[in-house]
């Protein structure tokens, strides 16, 4: 059983835009903005919405970076986040009711309060590079193994 996602990394000059994640899945974690793809609706477009709804900005051009795979000890359902990247936006973002936006230095992404998975990834992306993986986690959110791998073709 797998579950579509999307993640947008919102990026320019030197600093990434995250969100705190005030309700649902994540609550309390600083992460990009996504949620599950609709089935009326391409990945991209998914993208693009949970983009406006969270962070109240659309995008300009956006390019797929990675998937990645989440399976959670005793939970049957795989996750399957499809990572993206933009730096082309309208509008400024807004705290809206389940993201509080922020901006941080590349330098200054607080992993401690983030997935366990995004400090493996996250230097991958901002070298521009594409992955693709998958980890697991066991109790508390806490990673039990992984594997992450560039990816040189397209990633659909
Ligand atoms: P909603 O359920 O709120 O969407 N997501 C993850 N992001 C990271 N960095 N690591 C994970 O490791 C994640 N699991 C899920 C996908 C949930 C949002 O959280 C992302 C979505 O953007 C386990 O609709």
């Amino acid at each position: 059983m797998k579950k579509v996602l999307t993640l947008c990394i919102i990026y320019k000059d030197s600093r990434v835009l995250l969100g705190m994640k005030k309700r649902g899945f994540g609550a309390g974690k600083w992460n990009g903005f996504g949620g599950k793809v609709q089935e009326n609706e391409t990945v991209e477009d998914a993208m693009r919405r949970e983009v406006r709804e969270e962070a109240g900005i659309s995008l300009g051009r956006s390019e797929k970076m990675g998937i990645l795979e989440f399976e959670f000890f005793g939970n049957p359902e795989i996750l399957e986040v499809h990572v993206f990247g933009a730096s082309e936006f309208e509008d400024e973002p807004v705290e809206t009711e389940e993201m509080k936006p922020q901006w941080f230095l590349v330098h200054e992404i607080p992993f401690d309060l983030m997935w366990p998975d995004d400090r493996h990834w996250f230097p991958i992306f901002l070298e521009g590079k594409k992955f693709k993986g998958k980890f697991f986690f066991g109790a508390h959110e806490a990673i039990t193994s992984f594997r992450l791998e560039l990816v040189h073709s397209p990633i659909y």
